[in-house]
């Protein structure tokens, strides 16, 4: 049976692993973390991620996983540890290799003539060319003909990690047609979709354009949805409406763009060409920049320098997984602490228990007595919050929901002010009629009502005409 070794068990490494060794590999699974390696070995996984629990135990208990802290003799060893990205001041974020290369030096000692040795770690184009294969070759083996190096990006989206490991298409980027073919082979063992090979550089550049086109059509989302807010209409009714082009796909506006991956690697492309990448580099800004919109929107609602218990519901960054990595909640969370001390936050997420960085609480202690809730992840638990007994705990009735998740007709049938990000519209009750903005802008007459008073609970609705929306009929039916 052939041995791999595949270092690194986080998010991608983990169920690579527990998908080869149920696939008829004998696989050492290694990780530098002795917390992981001791959970693991318990029969435990340290993330969440819907089956994955199941597939580990089932490798681990068929012996074909094992899992250590130190590599060991194979024919294949599998990179897959993070690449995350140093922070300057005022500087152009570089990736830090530094997972990369001590996982390689790891290794080095134990490849040997006929090994095969795959990146699938996220990394700047040309990391393979200029990165893995010089190390390899420093150990007098010849990358091609001895040995062989594949780049072979992970693309599975958090969340859903089992089902697209085995059913998306994949890119090999090999040094070589013989070794192409071989990387092929290996994943052919549980990848169900197609397998496309070409050079390890078109391979690197592949995966980073992959989440660079998502950043930026997100940031596009953003900018729209700042530009809807002015406008005083419904950014999303705006997507909704132009999505159903048969070209166009906009995504998704919200508080940001967290995660590992897509709010990182854009900027592995703009290390290597600063002056040719401004697009990537405009949209990262821009995505970046939007906790500091939602902790304006807190602010100009609150009122600074008032005092406040504020409600803040998620930090994971995205819905349904227990990822806190680049988050946007904990952007937004640094942002208020340092700069509205006056605000008492209390946080609470379903799926992420713990955080060395500040307390988490329960539900029921996170809405008690808050003035405004704040939705900053769209978990579905957060979604099917019953607004009556989220209003028996709360004091104020103010939520401002950054995913669009909620009900906002159940919520305002239980007494609350739904704002949501990139809506500038008046809001309309479930009968049509239409009330004030509360968010329309920071210096919004409502706005500056709610905030001129330490009083943030309900304020009386203030219909007006359906007829004040230009270009709108009524609604004949008044629904
Ligand atoms: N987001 C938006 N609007 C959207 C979509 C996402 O604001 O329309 C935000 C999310 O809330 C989240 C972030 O972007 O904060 C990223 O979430 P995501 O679900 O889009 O992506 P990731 O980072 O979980 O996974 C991505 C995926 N890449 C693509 O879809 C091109 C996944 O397939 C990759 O394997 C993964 O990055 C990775 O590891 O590179």
């Amino acid at each position: 049976m052939k041995k791999v070794c595949v270092v690194g068990l986080g998010y991608i490494g983990l169920p690579t692993a527990s998908m080869f060794a149920t696939h008829g590999y004998l696989v050492h699974g290694v990780d530098i973390n002795p917390l992981i390696v001791k959970t693991l070995r318990e029969g435990n996984i340290h993330i969440e991620e819907p089956g994955l629990a199941t597939v580990v135990k089932a490798a681990i208990s068929s012996k074909n996983l094992t899992v250590d802290s130190k590599p060991s003799e194979s024919d294949v060893f599998i990179i897959a540890v993070p690449t995350p990205y140093n922070h300057r001041a005022g500087a152009i974020p570089t990736a830090d290799m530094s997972y990369v290369t001590g996982a390689m030096e790891s290794i080095l000692p134990l490849i040997k003539k006929g090994d095969l040795v795959i990146l699938e770690s996220t990394s700047p184009p040309g990391t393979t060319r200029d990165l893995i294969i010089p190390m390899i070759e420093k150990k007098n083996l010849k990358v091609g003909s001895d040995v062989g190096v594949a780049y072979c990006p992970e693309r599975v989206i958090p969340g859903q990690a089992l089902k697209e490991l085995i059913g998306n298409d994949r890119v090999v980027g090999a040094v070589s047609p013989f070794w192409a073919e071989e990387t092929k082979r290996l994943y052919k063992s549980f990848v169900a979709g197609e397998i496309f090979l070409t050079e390890p550089t078109v391979a690197e550049m592949i995966k980073l354009l992959e989440n660079t086109y998502r950043d930026v059509n997100i940031a596009l989302a953003n900018e729209v949805s700042r530009i809807c807010e002015k406008l005083h209409i419904d950014v999303w009714e705006v997507i909704r409406m132009a999505n159903r082009h048969p070209r166009v796909n906009v995504h998704t506006p919200g508080p940001g763009v967290g995660g590992h991956c897509i709010s990182v690697d854009p900027w592995f492309i703009v290390e290597k060409f600063p002056a040719d990448a401004k697009l990537i580099r405009m949209a990262r800004e821009i995505n970046d920049g939007v906790p500091q919109v939602v902790v304006q929107k807190i602010v100009d609602t609150i009122g600074k320098g008032k005092k406040a218990k504020i409600a803040l519901l998620g930090l994971a960054y995205k819905g349904n997984v227990d990822d806190i990595r680049e988050s946007p909640a904990l952007s937004i969370i640094d942002q208020l602490k340092k700069n509205h001390p006056s605000f008492e936050l209390a946080i609470f997420d379903p799926h992420v228990t713990k955080n060395k960085d500040f307390p988490l609480l329960s539900v029921e202690d996170t809405f008690k007595e808050a003035d405004m809730a704040v939705v900053l992840t769209a978990h579905d638990e957060f979604k099917n919050l019953d607004p009556t007994k989220v209003s028996s705990l709360m004091k104020g009735r103010i939520v401002l929901d950054t995913h669009n998740i909620l009900k906002r007709d159940t919520w305002a049938q239980a007494g609350f002010h739904v704002a949501c990000l990139g809506n500038g519209a008046p809001r309309t009750d479930v009968r049509g009629t239409h009330l004030r903005p509360v968010f329309a802008s920071g210096s919004d007459a409502a706005s500056a009502e709610l905030s001129e008073k330490s009083d943030i609970s309900p304020k009386p609705r203030t219909p007006s005409s359906p007829d004040s929306y230009p270009g709108f009929p009524a609604k004949a039916d008044g629904s």
